[in-house]
């Protein structure tokens, strides 16, 4: 017998398996669970080289969600979700939540399973996606040899690999077989060539999506665990998969985008720290190794994760405290032609080195909107609706480099958007000459980080003049929507914002999903859990 909320469940559940076409024209907000939001507001200190929970939880984060959305950001990326090593160990305690003891309960620290419900029934009311990060390539024991006991569901050394700490990272046996971390805390390389392991995991991430109707999935190390594994996983989890590859290589990274949906996209990340980090860093590595990803990855860089910070390296405002630089370096996920990441913090000025001194409170910071680096976030995103919206093609419109007329400027052409970057530093002046910009003949621009107005020239092109090293981002007048979040004022285009809901495309499909569940419940209702 199909109850009515069963089926009511069904439906919901269905409707949130948000695939990558649903995710590509979203924006993610990247925090750590433990260091966003108290449950209560309150600000208890948290000493970040300690290494210990400072009391965030998800209830926190939904007591946020204003400050989240304000920014314009309709996606966010949780910490690990399950119960943690407790206590402290040499490396302080499991506030991060990559330390897996048990994948089938809890962490407590972050709150009750009503508590994750509620937080993912308030960010759907918002027409926000969540996105909860997942590790499958270890448990994390607290002295070696560990306590496999300690481990559920796999209790067993056998489930494991056999000790060895990776140390040639050019051997991929080593790095697929071997364990991270150390004799301290040593990350339990499970075995995934175990077929029963294999099977565990995939239905324990279709139970944990639709418990808790989860839009997509962050996993971990996944260049550790061998890639045909990824296929079934991804499948079993029912939604949108982007896989972690920690590698400065689009040739090694470009084979994961084969088996999962994206990837984090490292490659670029490493020349686009080093291009904006000091004034003449080398911006035409950044443009080639953006070129080799997006002929080398599976869909180009469409559905890459593009981000300049998060958890794991420092803080791009410990590397520079130059303010232009770092508006630039800021500026490029939102132009480029990935899913845009930031970190929590970033907005805040935050300038945390290496972990763990990256994982500050953000409640110290009072989460003060009117500031610099929170307007210049709005206002990328912004742009980057209203660009989604003027141009149905520009999601799926590679990014080009066009000649910009000196090497410490970049100018980035993504229809309709022009993104004019310099790393000359705030004491610079720059200028861009693009003579074929693509704009119409003395077409109406305005840079919509200052919204200043200026012309394209006869051809189309442009010859800006600015000031401060400041980047500029150009988008014609007419791509503007009165309705949208960017220089408003100014626009001509009368168009509605067309920033989908979350049902989105979804929602015309409905029938369809429900004959398929009619059809197929019968076969799964014992894996259905309410
Ligand atoms: C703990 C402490 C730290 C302490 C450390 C020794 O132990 O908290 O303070 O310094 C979690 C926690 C960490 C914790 C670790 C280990 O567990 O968050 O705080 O560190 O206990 C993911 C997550 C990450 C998480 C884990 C583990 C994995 O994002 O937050 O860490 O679940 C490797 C993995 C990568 C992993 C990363 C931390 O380690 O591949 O998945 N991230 C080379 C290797 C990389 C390697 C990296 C480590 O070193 O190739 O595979 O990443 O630093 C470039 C090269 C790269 C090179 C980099 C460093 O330099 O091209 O290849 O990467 O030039
Ligand atoms: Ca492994």
């Amino acid at each position: 017998m199909l109850r009515p909320t069963l089926l009511f469940s069904l439906l919901a559940a269905s409707a949130l398996a948000a695939t990558s076409d649903q995710w590509r024209n979203r924006s993610i907000y990247q925090l750590v669970t433990d260091r966003f939001a108290t449950p209560d507001g309150s600000s208890p200190s948290c000493d970040t080289s300690q290494r210990q929970y400072c009391g965030g939880t998800w209830k926190g984060v939904v007591n946020k969600l204003d400050y989240i959305q304000n920014m314009g950001f309709d996606a966010i990326w949780i910490s690990p979700i399950v119960a943690n090593v407790e206590g402290n160990t040499s490396y302080g305690e499991a506030y991060h939540g990559y330390w897996t003891q048990n994948i089938n309960a809890l962490n407590s620290h972050f709150g009750s399973a009503d508590d994750l419900k509620a937080l993912s029934d308030a960010l759907h009311k918002r027409d926000m996606y969540l996105m909860v990060d997942v590790v499958v390539n270890h448990m994390a024991g607290t002295a070696d040899p560990p306590n496999f006991s300690a481990f559920q569901p796999f209790s067993s050394q056998s489930n494991y690999h056999s000790e060895c700490f990776i140390s040639n990272y050019d051997n991929q046996t080593d790095v697929e077989q071997c364990w991270l971390g150390d004799k301290n805390v040593p990350l339990v390389d499970l075995d995934t060539e175990d077929s029963n392991i294999v099977s565990t995991m995939n239905s324990w991430v279709s139970t944990l999506v639709s418990n808790f109707s989860v839009d997509g999935v962050r996993i971990d190390t996944v260049k550790h665990v061998r890639k045909d594994f990824w296929p079934d996983f991804a499948k079993a989890s029912g939604v949108f998969t982007i896989g972690e590859v920690l590698h400065n290589e689009t040739g090694y990274v470009s084979a994961y985008t084969e088996v999962l949906d994206s990837v984090l996209d490292y490659p670029t990340w490493f020349p686009l720290v080093a291009a904006f980090q000091t004034t003449g860093g080398n911006l035409s590595a950044l443009s080639a190794t953006v070129q080799q990803a997006q002929s080398a990855y599976k869909n180009g860089e469409f559905m890459t994760g593009s981000f300049l910070e998060n958890h794991d390296q420092p803080r791009f405002q410990s590397l520079t405290q130059d303010d232009a630089l770092i508006r630039n370096a800021m500026t490029w996920p939102f132009v480029q032609d990935g899913v845009p990441i930031m970190y929590y913090g970033q907005e805040q000025s935050y300038g945390g080195g290496p972990d763990p001194a990256n994982r500050e409170a953000l409640w110290l910071s009072g989460y003060v909107e009117d500031k610099p680096l929170v307007k210049h976030v709005q206002a990328l995103n912004g742009a980057r609706k209203a660009a989604i919206s003027a141009n149905s093609n520009y999601l799926t419109t590679a990014v080009k480099f066009l000649s910009s007329g000196s090497e410490s400027t970049l100018a980035v052409s993504k229809p309709p958007m022009l993104a004019l970057l310099t790393n000359g530093g705030s004491s610079s002046s720059p200028s861009w000459s693009v003579p074929s910009a693509g704009f119409i003949a003395n077409e109406e621009l305005v840079d919509v980080l200052t919204c200043n107005k200026l012309n394209a020239d006869s051809n189309g092109g442009v010859s800006v003049q600015g000031s401060g090293g400041s980047p500029q981002v150009l988008m014609p007048v007419s791509s503007l929507s009165k309705s949208g979040n960017v220089c408003s004022d100014l626009a001509t285009g009368g168009q509605a914002s067309s920033a989908r809901g979350w049902f989105g495309g979804a929602a015309e499909s409905l029938p369809l999903i429900a004959a398929f569940l009619f059809a197929s419940w019968a076969a799964q209702s014992s894996l259905i859990i309410i």
